[in-house]
C-alpha cells in the first residue's frame, strides 16, 4: 500500500508502568494499522512521565519496557520512526514558545491535570500543569496531521488545535502549522477498570486487578477476569439495556474490541448468557491475543542493546525533521539563529 506523504501521525504513550489493554485497545492497536497507511512517529513520552516522580532507574527500565511493548504489539521500526521524547532537544524547547501562545483560561478547564493533582493541587509539579502544552508540542514539532489517542486524551488534543491556530494567527503565519485530527476508535474508545465501571483503566490505579497489564500470565487474566465486577442479571438484547451497568458494557466492550466486532454483533451472540460463562469465553479470547504479546515483550527485554538501537535509529531521524522545522519556528518567532 502506497503511503500518503502529506499526512503525518504522531502519538505518544508514557513510560510510567506495565502498558495495560487500555493502551493497547485505546491506542497502540490503531498505531499499527496506521502505519501501514500514513507516515507515523511514535514515541516513548518520558518528558511527560517525569510529571509525577519517576525513580530514574525504573523510568530506564519503563522506556525500555514501553519500547518493547510497542514492536511486540506490531509496530516496526523500519516502518515508523519510534524513539524516545527526552532524546530530542526541539520537544521542550517548542513547549517552552507553547507556553507563552497557551493561556491560563484554557489550561484551567483541563480535566486531567484536577484527576491526577486530586485534592492537593498545591502540591502537583508546574509540569503536571503546562502537560498538555508539551503535547501540543510533541505533534506540531512534525508538523503532525494526526494523532491516534484515546478517548481520555481529547480534550488534550483539542487544545493542541487551539495552540495551532493562535500561533499561526498571533504570527502571520496562516496555515503553519496543521491543525491536527484526533484518530479516536469509533466504536469503543475509553477501557474502563474491571473494578469500577466508571473509572478509566490505568496504571496507576493502585489495585492490580483494575487491569489487564499486557505482561500478564494466562493465570493473572483468568482470574482477574473471574473477579471483574458484573452484575447478577444476564447479557441483554440490545445496548440501550446495558445504559445503568457500565462494568457489564466494559466487559462486552473489551470483548467486541479485542475480536473486532460491533459490541451489538456480540450482543446477538451472547444474549441470555449469564457472565459466569461470559468470562470463561472473555478470558480465552485475552490470553489468545494478549499472551503472545507478553512473551514478545519478554524476549526483546532480554536484549538491552537491540532496544537501545532502536531508540537510537529512531531518534537520529526524528531530530533531521525537527530540527528542520524548529528552525522555521525560531525564525517566525523572531529569534536570531
Ligand atoms: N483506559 C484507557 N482506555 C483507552 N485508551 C487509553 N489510554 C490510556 N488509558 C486508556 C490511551 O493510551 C495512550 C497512552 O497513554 P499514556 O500511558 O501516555 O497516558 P495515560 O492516558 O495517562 O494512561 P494511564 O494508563 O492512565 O497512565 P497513568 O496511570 O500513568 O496516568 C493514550 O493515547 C491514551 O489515550
Amino acid at each position: 500500500m502506497n503511503k500518503n506523504f502529506n499526512e503525518v501521525v504522531f502519538s505518544g504513550v508514557q513510560p510510567t508502568g506495565n502498558l495495560h489493554l487500555g493502551n493497547y485497545l485505546g491506542a497502540i492497536k490503531n498505531f499499527v494499522e496506521l502505519q501501514k497507511k500514513m507516515n507515523c512517529i511514535y514515541c516513548v513520552v518520558d518528558l511527560h512521565a517525569i510529571t509525577v516522580f519517576q525513580d530514574p532507574n525504573q523510568l530506564k527500565n519503563n522506556s525500555l519496557e514501553t519500547l518493547a511493548t510497542f514492536i511486540a504489539c506490531g509496530l516496526d521500526f523500519k516502518k515508523s520512526i519510534i524513539f524516545n521524547q527526552s532524546s530530542v532537544s526541539g520537544h521542550a524547547e517548542l513547549a517552552w514558545i507553547f507556553n507563552c501562545v497557551s493561556r491560563l483560561g484554557w489550561m484551567n478547564r483541563m480535566t486531567q491535570f484536577k484527576e491526577k493533582a486530586g485534592s492537593n493541587k498545591e502540591n502537583a509539579s508546574v509540569g503536571l500543569y503546562v502537560y498538555p502544552n508539551l503535547m501540543a508540542a510533541d505533534i506540531l514539532l512534525y508538523k503532525a496531521t494526526h494523532v491516534p489517542v484515546g478517548d481520555d486524551q481529547k480534550q488534550h488534543l483539542e487544545l493542541s488545535r487551539d495552540i495551532a491556530q493562535k500561533f499561526n494567527h498571533d504570527f502571520k503565519c496562516k496555515n503553519f502549522f496543521p491543525v491536527p485530527e484526533p484518530l479516536i476508535q469509533k466504536n469503543f474508545s475509553r477501557v474502563m477498570s474491571l473494578r469500577d465501571g466508571k473509572k478509566k483503566m490505568s496504571k496507576s490505579e493502585d489495585s492490580d486487578y483494575s487491569r489487564i497489564n499486557l505482561t500478564d500470565t494466562e493465570d493473572e487474566i483468568i482470574k482477574k477476569i473471574k473477579k471483574a465486577k458484573t452484575d447478577s442479571l444476564p447479557i441483554p438484547e440490545k445496548i440501550q439495556d446495558l445504559k445503568n451497568r457500565p462494568e457489564a458494557l466494559n466487559l462486552l466492550n473489551i470483548y467486541s474490541s479485542i475480536t473486532n466486532l460491533k459490541v451489538e454483533k456480540t450482543l446477538e451472540e451472547m444474549v441470555g448468557k449469564d457472565f459466569s460463562k461470559f468470562k470463561k469465553q472473555l478470558s480465552d479470547v485475552l490470553v489468545s491475543v494478549v499472551c503472545p504479546i507478553g512473551r514478545k515483550i519478554k524476549d526483546l527485554k532480554s536484549n538491552r542493546s537491540h532496544l537501545v538501537n532502536i531508540l537510537n535509529e529512531g531518534s537520529n531521524k526524528a531530530k533531521k525533521i525537527s530540527n528542520e522545522n524548529l528552525k522555521k519556528i525560531k525564525e517566525i518567532v523572531g529569534f536570531i539563529n
